[in-house]
C-alpha cells in the first residue's frame, strides 16, 4: 500500500485545520509552535516530501541545499513568498504554492483601519483616556486630518490593493495607483481609479500612500528615501505589505524631523526585532504600529490552511497546484 506523504508543519496551525492535516497526510506538527532554527529548518527539508512553512521560516539557499530526494512542494502558508528563495527551489525541481485570495479582504480591512486611524489619531485618543488624562471637550482639541475628498495613493494594484480601492471610495477618497501593469479600463473604471505609470508622480500628489505590492528583488526599497523625499510633507504612508518595501531608517528619519504626518505599520524591516526609535515614535503619538496582524482572523487561518491543504493534495494526486507561484511573479 501507498504510504501517506509526509507533510511537516513548520508552525501550530488552527485544530481544524491540524485534524485535517493528520487525516489526510502523515504530518508532523509543531505542538510547542516555535520558530524553527535553520538548522531545524534543514532537517525538516532533508526528510519531508512537502514542507508547509510560514513567514517566520527563511527557506534560504542554506536551507535548501540540505533538501532531501523526496522534498517536491512547498505549500507554503501565506501570500508574500519573500521568505522562500524560490527561484533556487525551483531550480532543484521542488514547486513552491502560496495561499493568495483568502487574506484579501482581512488584509484590506487592516489597511482601512490603519488609513483611519493614523489621521484621525485613534490610538492617542485611546491612550489619553487610558491615562485619566482627558481634559475634556474643546474646539480645537485632538483634531486630526479628515478622510473624505483626500487623495489615496496605492503602490501594488493586485487583490489586496483593489480591494483597498473599493472600500476607501465607500469613505470618498479619490483613488491613485501605481502598478507594474495598468488595470483594464472596465475594472479602472468600476474603481474610479486614475493610474499612474510614474511612481514618482503620484507620490508627489497623494495624501495618504498605501503599500499593498509584494517585496520582491524589483520592489525591495521601492519607497526609497529619494521617493519618500517627493511625498508632501502633511502626507501619511500606510503599510500592510512587507516592511522591506519601504526604507525604514528614512522613514523614521522623516516622521522625527516632522517631513512626513505619520505612519500606520503593520510590517517591518526586521520582524519580530523592532528599530527601537518605532517603538518611541508610537509612544510619542506619531505613528501607529501592529505587529503583523493584517491577515490575522480566524477564518482567514482556516481558510488559508484550506488552501495549503487542496494544494498538497492536488499536487500529490498528480495535477497542477492551483496556487503554484511562477517566476513571473517575482
Ligand atoms: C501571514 C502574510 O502573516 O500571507 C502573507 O503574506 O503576511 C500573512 O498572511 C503570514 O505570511 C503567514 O505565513
Amino acid at each position: 500500500a501507498k504510504t501517506k506523504p509526509l507533510v511537516i508543519v513548520t508552525r501550530a496551525l488552527p485544530a481544524a485545520v491540524e485534524t485535517r492535516l493528520r487525516e489526510l497526510f502523515d504530518a508532523r506538527l509543531n505542538d510547542d509552535d516555535h520558530p524553527m532554527s535553520q538548522a531545524e529548518l534543514a532537517a525538516a527539508v532533508a526528510s519531508a516530501d512537502v514542507l508547509v512553512p510560514t513567514v517566520t521560516d527563511r527557506i534560504d539557499t542554506a536551507v535548501l541545499s540540505h533538501a532531501g530526494p523526496n522534498l517536491k512542494l512547498i505549500a507554503s502558508f501565506g501570500t508574500g513568498v519573500d521568505h522562500i528563495d524560490v527561484q533556487v527551489a525551483m531550480s532543484r525541481g521542488i514547486t513552491v504554492t502560496n495561499t493568495p485570495g483568502v487574506l484579501t479582504d482581512d488584509t484590506a480591512d487592516m489597511t482601512m483601519a490603519l488609513i483611519l486611524a493614523v489621521p484621525r489619531r485613534l490610538v492617542e485618543g485611546l491612550e489619553v483616556l487610558q491615562h485619566g488624562e482627558w481634559p475634556g471637550w474643546a474646539p480645537t482639541w485632538m483634531l486630526g486630518r479628515r478622510i473624505a475628498g483626500k487623495r489615496l495613493g496605492i503602490v501594488g494594484m493586485g487583490r489586496i490593493g483593489s480591494a483597498v480601492a473599493r472600500r476607501a471610495r465607500a469613505f470618498g477618497m479619490q483613488i491613485h495607483y501605481h502598478n507594474r501593469r495598468r488595470l483594464p479600463a472596465v475594472v479602472e473604471q468600476s474603481l474610479e481609479a486614475t493610474y499612474w505609470e510614474s511612481l514618482d508622480q503620484m507620490l508627489a500628489r497623494v495624501d495618504i500612500v498605501s503599500v499593498n505590492c509584494p517585496h520582491t528583488p524589483a520592489t525591495y526599497h521601492l519607497l526609497s528615501a529619494r521617493r519618500l523625499k517627493l511625498l508632501k510633507k502633511d502626507a501619511y504612508i500606510v503599510n500592510t505589505a512587507r516592511g522591506g518595501v519601504v526604507d525604514e531608517a528614512a522613514l523614521i528619519r522623516m516622521v522625527e524631523a516632522g517631513e512626513l504626518a505619520g505612519a500606520g505599520l503593520d510590517v517591518f524591516e526586521n520582524e519580530p526585532a523592532l528599530n527601537p526609535k518605532l517603538i518611541k515614535l508610537a509612544r510619542a503619538g506619531r505613528i501607529v504600529i501592529l505587529p503583523h496582524m493584517g491577515s490575522a482572523t480566524l477564518e482567514g487561518r482556516i481558510d488559508m490552511g484550506e488552501k495549503v491543504i487542496v494544494n498538497i493534495k492536488t499536487f500529490i494526486d498528480g495535477h497542477r497546484p492551483p496556487d503554484r507561484v511562477l517566476l513571473s511573479m517575482l
